[in-house]
C-alpha cells in the first residue's frame, strides 16, 4: 500500500518499504548491538570513550528502536481504523522520567538490565541520569499523564495535544529557608524521546481585524490576522503496558514564521528580524507555574490559542483523511477539554467549521457540541478562568465574535426555558458584566458533558457552581471519579510491593487493579504482613538513601513517616499540619509532656509555592524554619524530625509515597476537586489522615472507617459555619493549645526572635482564616492522637495498611479511562 491520504504520498518503490522496518531482536545480544550502533551511529563516540550522556542517550535510542515498529503501525491501523478517537487536549503534561516506563512497557527491563551490564554499565545510574519533563505543575497535569498512559494501554485510538515548554515547572532551591526559582533547562542536553516534524509544521495567527465579504452571493465573515507563528510538532511515543500499543503525544513547539523573517531581513533590519524569532518563540518558552490561580496574562492566552489551534489544525488536515464529510466529525472524533485552558478551541473549531470550511452556523454549532467534553478540575471560584472582552478582541477578534454569538443563542434558549428572568440572564451569560468572558460557562455550554473528578465535586459542581446550568441541562452533567496509573505509582516506584504482591495474586493485576481485592484475606496472614512490613521497611532505607544523596537528610528506622507532598496553597492547610507539629514541640519545651512519651515520627514535607504567592512562599519558609528548630532541640531527644527536601517533583514521589506510613490529605472540604496524591499513598499501603473531601470521601468509603483517620468538618458543616458567621479567633480562645502554637509562632521562636517575620501567617489566621484551619484544628489533633495510638500496634496497623492496598484498585486510571469511554466518549477500544 503505497498510499496515505492528500498530498503525504511517497510511493513505496522498494519491497523493504511497504512494511516498517522490524524491532531488533528481543535478546541481549540483540539489546547490546543496537545499543553499541547507536553509540557509535547516533553519538558518534566508542563505549571506551562515553560519557554517561553518552550512553545514557543511547540506551534511550535502543529502547525507543524496539518502540517505533509498534508506533508505526499503530499510527497506520489508527489511520485505517474508521473508530472513533480521542483527542486529549491539556496545557500540562506531568510526565516524570520516561526510561523505565518505557522499558516495563515494552517488557525489555531485564534484557537491557543484562545488556549494559555486559557493556560494563550499571543501568541504575543510566535511570538517575534522566532528567524529568515537568511540562506541568500538579495534579491536572500529572493526571494527563496517567491518562495517555492508560489510554495506551486500554488501546484506545488517541492522540494527547499540549505545548513542548522549553522550561517546565522551575527548580525549586531554598535559601535561608525561603523558595527561590531556578530555571529548569530540561532541554539542555536534548530529548532522546521526541522526534520533530518541521513539514508537519501548522501556521497560527493572532489579532489583525475581522471583515464581512460577498463570497459568490453570501456574505461570509473573515479574520485578517495580523502576525503569525509557526507550531512545530515534536511526537513522544506513549506506549501501553505490555500490549504492543503505542500512541502519540503530539506537543507543539513556536518558532518564527518564515514569512516573517523573510520581510524583515529583506528590509535589511536584521536585529528587528532576530527579535522577531525571539518574540515567536516566547510562546512556548516557559509553563506558567500558577496552580489553581489562573493568571490571566496574555502571554498565556497566546499559549492556549497557540496549541490548542495547532492541534485542531493539525487533526482536520493531517489526521482525517481529505474528503472526510464533517457532518460524520461527531462519530470519528472527541475532544476532551483539560480544565478550560483548552477551551479557546469552541470558537476555533466554529470559526474552521463556518469561515474556512464554509458550513452554515447551525449545521457547524450542531457538530461542534458534540465534538467536545469538558473537564473541570476545581471550586474554587478564583480559579474559574476569565478573559476579558478588551483582550479577546485585541488577540483573537474573530473568536470574540464567535463567542458573542454563542452566547446570544444561549441566552436566547434561557430566555424560551425560563422567561424573562434578568438575573438568571445575567448570572449565566457567557459575557459577564464585567466584560469578562467566563470559559467555564462556554465550555459548559458547547460542551456535550461536562464532568467532575470525584463524586463529592461533581455534586457540588451541580449544586453550586454550575447549578443554573444544572438545572437547565441536567443530562450533561456526570462524574469520573480520578485515578493513578498502577504502572508508574505501583510496579516502577514499589517494586518490592509489586512483587509480593505478584507472590500472592500472580500476574494480571496490574491491568486489572480491582484484583486487589484477593488481597483482603492475606491481611489475616501473619507471614503476609511481615512480608508487607519489611517491604515498608526497605522503602524507608531506600528512600533514607536517595534524601541522603541529595539532601543530606537522614530517615530513621523506628519514625512513623508522617508525608504530606503536594502543591502549597492555602486551601490544602500545609499550615494545619504545621500547628500539629509546633503543638507537639511545644508540649514537649513548656514540660508538659516527657519527649520520652512522644511516638517518634519524622515529618516530610514536599511543595512548590507560585512565585507569585506570597503567602504559600512564607508558608514554605515557616516549614523550613520549624524545621531547623525542632530537628535541632535536645530537648526533643530525636523524636520529631521536619524534613523538607526542595524540588519536590514526579521522581521524588516515586521514592517518598511508597516509604509513607501516614497520608496527609488535609484540605478544606468542598475546596480539593479530587486530590491523586491521596489514591498513590494509599495504594502504595498508607493509611490517611483526611477531612471528607474530595476524592478521600471515596477512599474512605472502600477501606473503612477502621481503616482511615478522618476527621474535621463536613462540607455542609463548613458552609453553616460560614453562613453563621465564621471567627476564627474564637476557636483559638477555645482550645489553649491552638493558641498556644500560634503565640510561639508569632513570638519569633522560630525566626530567632524576629516577631515580623511569621506575624503574617498568624495573622492572617486568627483575623482571616479563609480555609478554616483553626476551626478543624482541635479535631485535627485528636485524629493525630488516635494515629500514634493506632500506630503503638505495629501489627495491626500493618494490616490496616494491607486493607488499603486491597481496597484501592477502584483508583486505577484504567477505572477512570473506562468511566470516560462509557459515559462521555463513547468510543471503543482499537481490536
Ligand atoms: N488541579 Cl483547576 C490542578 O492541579 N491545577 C489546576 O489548575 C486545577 C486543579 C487539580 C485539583 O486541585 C486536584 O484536586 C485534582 O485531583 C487534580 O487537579 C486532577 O483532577
Amino acid at each position: 500500500n503505497d498510499k496515505t491520504s492528500g498530498s503525504r504520498t511517497i510511493a513505496a518503490t522498494h519491497p523493504l518499504a511497504l512494511a516498517p522496518v522490524a524491532s531488533p531482536p528481543a535478546t541481549v545480544d540483540g539489546f547490546v548491538r543496537e545499543f553499541l550502533l547507536n553509540l557509535n551511529m547516533e553519538r558518534g563516540v566508542a563505549l571506551s570513550s562515553a560519557t554517561e550522556t553518552d550512553t545514557y542517550m543511547a540506551l534511550a535510542a535502543t529502547v525507543r528502536d524496539y518502540l517505533v515498529a509498534r508506533w508505526l503501525e499503530d499510527q497506520r491501523r489508527q489511520r485505517e481504523d474508521q473508530r472513533k478517537a480521542v483527542c486529549y487536549l491539556s496545557a500540562e503534561y506531568l510526565l516524570g522520567r520516561q526510561l523505565d516506563n518505557n522499558l516495563l512497557a515494552s517488557g525489555l527491563t531485564e534484557i537491557a538490565t543484562e545488556a549494559l551490564a555486559a557493556c560494563g554499565i550499571d543501568i541504575d545510574t543510566m535511570r538517575a541520569h534522566e532528567v524529568e519533563p515537568g511540562l506541568g505543575n500538579g495534579g491536572l497535569g500529572r493526571l494527563a499523564a496517567c491518562f495517555v498512559d492508560s489510554l495506551a494501554t486500554l488501546s484506545v485510538p488517541s492522540i494527547g495535544y499540549g505545548i513542548r515548554y522549553e522550561y517546565g515547572i522551575f527548580r525549586q532551591v531554598f535559601r535561608g529557608g525561603e523558595q527561590i526559582e531556578k530555571p529548569d533547562a530540561w532541554l539542555a542536553l536534548g530529548s532522546p524521546w521526541e522526534f520533530r516534524h518541521p513539514e508537519s509544521a501548522q501556521t497560527v495567527s493572532f489579532a489583525g481585524h475581522t471583515e464581512t465579504y460577498d463570497d459568490d452571493g453570501v456574505i461570509r465573515s473573515r479574520w485578517v490576522p495580523a502576525w503569525s507563528v509557526r507550531a512545530v510538532p515534536y511526537n513522544y511515543m506513549v506506549p501501553g503496558y505490555q500490549n504492543g500499543r503505542v500512541n502519540t503525544l503530539r506537543l507543539w513547539s513556536a518558532e518564527a514564521t518564515k514569512a516573517f523573517d523573510l520581510r524583515t531581513f529583506n528590509s535589511g533590519d536584521y536585529v528587528e528580524a532576530v527579535r522577531a524569532q525571539t518574540f515567536a518563540e516566547n510562546i512556548s518558552k516557559v509553563l506558567y507555574p500558577e496552580d489553581s490561580t489562573p493568571q490571566g496574562k496574555e502571554l498565556r492566552l497566546q499559549q492556549q490559542y497557540f496549541f490548542v489551534a495547532a492541534s485542531i489544525a493539525d487533526y482536520m488536515t493531517k489526521v482525517l483523511p481529505e474528503d472526510f464529510d464533517l457532518e460524520d466529525l461527531p462519530e470519528r472524533v472527541i475532544f476532551q477539554l483539560n480544565d478550560t485552558h483548552p477551551v479557546i478551541a469552541v470558537p476555533e473549531m466554529m470559526r474552521v467549521l463556518v469561515d474556512e470550511r464554509k458550513l452554515d452556523w447551525d449545521a457547524a454549532w450542531a457538530i461542534t457540541q458534540k465534538c467536545f467534553a469538558y473537564t473541570c478540575h476545581t471550586l474554587l471560584p478564583e480559579a474559574l478562568e476569565v478573559w476579558s472582552v478588551d483582550l479577546l478582541g485585541r488577540l483573537l477578534p474573530r473568536h470574540l465574535e464567535i463567542i458573542y454569538r454563542i452566547n446570544d443563542e444561549f441566552l436566547l434558549r434561557v430566555r424560551e426555558r425560563f422567561g424573562d428572568d434578568e438575573q438568571r440572564l445575567r448570572d449565566m451569560s457567557i459575557v459577564s458584566e464585567q466584560r469578562a468572558v467566563r470559559m467555564a460557562y462556554l465550555a459548559t455550554v458547547a460542551g456535550s458533558k461536562v464532568n467532575g473528578v470525584a463524586e463529592l465535586h461533581s455534586q457540588l459542581l451541580r449544586e453550586r457552581v454550575l447549578h443554573q446550568f444544572d438545572e437547565m441541562m441536567p443530562e450533561k452533567f456526570t462524574n469520573v471519579t480520578n485515578g493513578v496509573t498502577p504502572r508508574r505509582f505501583m510496579r516502577l516506584a514499589n517494586p518490592d510491593l509489586s512483587e509480593l504482591i505478584t507472590a500472592a495474586l500472580g500476574t494480571g493485576w496490574l491491568t486489572d487493579l480491582e484484583r486487589l481485592r484477593e488481597l483482603e484475606s492475606y491481611a489475616e496472614d501473619p507471614d503476609f504482613r511481615a512480608a508487607f512490613a519489611s517491604v515498608k521497611a526497605a522503602n524507608k532505607r531506600r528512600l533514607n538513601d536517595v534524601l541522603m544523596k541529595r539532601d543530606g537528610f537522614e530517615i530513621a528506622d523506628d519514625h512513623l513517616l508522617d508525608v504530606m507532598v503536594k502543591r502549597l496553597h492555602e486551601y490544602k492547610r500545609q499550615t494545619l499540619k504545621l500547628l500539629h507539629i509546633v503543638t507537639l514541640y511545644e508540649r514537649v519545651v513548656s514540660g508538659r509532656v516527657a519527649a520520652s512519651d512522644l511516638q517518634p515520627r519524622t515529618f516530610i514535607f514536599g511543595a512548590k509555592a507560585a512565585p507569585g504567592y506570597a503567602m504559600a512562599k512564607r508558608v514554605i519558609h515557616l516549614i523550613n524554619a520549624v524545621g531547623s528548630v525542632v530537628n535541632n532541640d535536645p530537648r526533643l531527644e530525636g523524636r520529631l524530625k521536619v524534613v523538607f527536601p526542595p524540588n519536590y517533583n514526579v521522581t521524588l514521589a516515586e521514592r517518598v509515597i511508597p516509604a509513607a506510613d501516614l497520608s496527609e490529605q488535609i484540605s478544606l472540604a468542598g475546596k480539593e476537586a479530587s486530590g491523586t496524591g491521596n489514591m498513590k499513598f494509599a495504594l502504595n499501603g498508607a493509611l490517611t489522615i483526611g477531612t471528607d473531601d474530595g476524592a478521600n470521601v471515596e477512599i474512605r468509603e472502600l477501606v473503612g472507617d477502621d481503616n482511615f483517620f478522618l476527621f474535621g468538618m463536613s462540607e455542609p458543616e463548613v458552609e453553616e459555619l460560614w453562613a453563621a458567621g465564621y471567627r476564627p479567633g474564637e476557636f483559638a480562645q477555645a482550645d489553649d493549645e491552638l493558641r498556644r502554637a500560634l503565640d510561639l509562632i508569632g513570638s519569633g521562636a522560630f525566626s530567632d526572635g524576629d516577631r515580623s517575620t511569621f506575624e503574617p501567617v498568624v495573622s492572617n489566621l486568627m483575623y482571616d482564616d479563609r480555609f478554616m484551619v483553626l476551626a478543624d484544628y482541635t479535631s485535627y489533633i485528636a485524629a493525630q492522637e488516635r494515629v500514634d495510638a493506632a500506630y503503638a500496634d505495629r501489627d495491626a496497623w500493618t494490616r490496616s495498611a494491607i486493607l488499603n492496598v486491597a481496597r484501592t484498585g477502584f483508583f486505577s486510571s484504567d477505572r477512570s479511562i473506562r468511566d470516560y469511554i462509557d459515559r462521555i466518549w463513547h468510543t471503543q477500544p482499537a481490536r
